[in-house]
């Protein structure tokens, strides 16, 4: 009822905080201080570093923004502004030690929480502009905590996370084709809706999709396999020039984390090498490696605009949905994701999360790189701050979409777009393939 709704909202974001708060302290409780302080990659952060930065937005946005209370610590906001300082010099900077910055976030969070209990979120069924910070701070840790998990996989010694492995699908579960016919056609794409959607899903607008094919799984690492074994790492007819030259460069020849062993091949994975799964969903490859495979396999990537249609669009009612299964929340039958498994699950697995025309694990498992450039919808306006998404707009991002194994639910939505760059490896990335009619 609508008397219920400010309290409902207020238990929603108090959960959210919880649950990112609990995956936090997971990640950085799970290995020691000389490790949390160490750079694992230039790629990221020290893990220290991105505790406090949660800590410091959560700090800016809840504490200073919506609760209008003075600043807890002003003088430590550019040492933990990304902006000012990329991930490859923070070591270098003056960061609070790693009992510090647990003492640091656990009080800004004690004083957000006095701040949620006296917000007016909402009294007359509209969601306020408080509302929606509760729920991007929440989203913002989960991130977080994702880019935490891509640190603990770049990091050698022995694994320090472990987690049960994902459901393996029954053989009579398995999609029925390799994939689908999506008819063409006008469907919504993005959202005005969704409470908690980031600015780069805004908003809801009208798109027309010619008709396409589209895998009903991500492509596997088998058949990723087949491309390295082919050949297709020497062959610059399948590539994009500038992602050629960059393989070439690096010395790249299979996804990150591979090495032959023998006539096979092992993965390095948290901590533990293994076989490559030949029926697992590929990962860890850049939007090069993608493209170039989908074109030795006479395909190509879908564009986000057919991602989202394949995920969204309910053909029986022509209504796009929030999910590829409906409109309900996800669950541990749907989608993998909330960092329960430490992997992605087998190809075809989840068919109670299929879209009405049986496209699988659109939601869940690995981020999929699509062909398109990050770029904002019509009638974008940027929300609460430009330097979420506007200051990445362009040409130099490509679009992701659906969310990993490591992606929480509350940061994961049919709507929900992610962006890096196309040469990136180290995020939980694989893809699936389309053609024209
Ligand atoms: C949306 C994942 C690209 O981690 O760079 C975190 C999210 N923005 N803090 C990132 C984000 C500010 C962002 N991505
Ligand atoms: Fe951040």
């Amino acid at each position: 009822t609508a008397r219920d709704e400010p309290r409902a909202l207020r238990g929603r974001a108090l959960g959210a905080l919880t649950a990112a708060r609990a995956r936090t302290a997971l990640l950085t409780d799970a290995v020691d201080d000389g490790e949390l302080t160490a750079q694992h990659s230039p790629l990221m952060s020290p893990l220290v570093w991105d505790l406090a930065h949660i800590g410091n937005q959560e700090e800016q946005w809840l504490l200073r923004t919506v609760g209008r209370k003075a600043a807890l610590r002003p003088e430590i906001d550019s040492v933990y502004d990304a902006f000012e300082h990329p991930r490859a010099t923070r070591p270098s900077l003056p960061l609070l030690p790693p009992g510090e910055a647990r003492r640091y976030a656990a009080e800004v969070r004690e004083r957000v929480l006095d701040v949620l209990d006296a917000a007016p979120l909402d009294g007359a069924g509209r969601l306020t502009e408080d509302s929606f910070a509760f729920g991007m701070i929440a989203q913002h840790e989960q991130q977080h905590d994702e880019t935490m998990l891509i640190t603990h996989q770049l990091r050698s010694g022995p694994a320090a996370l472990s987690a049960p492995e994902p459901p393996a699908p029954a053989p009579g579960e398995l999609p029925a084709a390799a994939e689908v016919l999506v008819p063409g056609g006008p469907f919504t794409m993005g959202t005005s809706t969704e409470p908690w959607a980031l600015d780069n899903e805004r908003p809801a607008h009208h798109r027309d999709v010619a008709p396409f094919f589209l895998d009903t799984t991500p492509v596997t690492c088998g058949a990723f396999r087949a491309f390295v074994e082919d050949g297709g790492y020497r062959d610059p007819r399948w590539w994009a020039a500038e992602g050629y030259a960059q393989i070439r460069r690096n010395g790249i020849e299979a996804p990150l984390f591979w090495s032959r062993d023998g006539a096979g091949w092992l993965r390095r994975r948290f901590g533990v090498t293994e076989p490559v799964p030949d029926g697992e969903p590929v990962l860890h490859v850049s939007w090069y490696e993608a493209d170039a495979f989908a074109r030795w396999a006479g395909r190509r990537l879908p564009t986000e605009a057919e991602w989202e249609k394949a995920a969204r669009h309910d053909p029986a009612t022509g209504r796009s949905r929030r999910f590829p299964w409906g409109d309900a929340d996800p669950t541990p039958e749907r989608a993998n994701l909330g960092q329960r498994h430490l992997r992605p699950a087998p190809a075809g697995s989840f068919p109670e999360g299929a879209s009405p025309l049986g496209v699988r694990q659109l939601v869940g498992d690995v981020w999929e790189w699509t062909a398109s450039d990050f770029l904002p919808y019509p009638g974008f306006s940027a929300f609460p701050y430009r330097e979420y998404s506007e200051v990445f707009f362009g040409s130099s991002y490509k679009v992701l979409r659906g969310g990993a194994f490591g992606v929480d639910p509350v940061a994961c939505r049919g709507t929900f777009r992610n962006w890096d760059l196309p040469v990136r490896r180290q995020i939980f990335a694989g893809f699936r393939t389309a053609r024209d009619v």
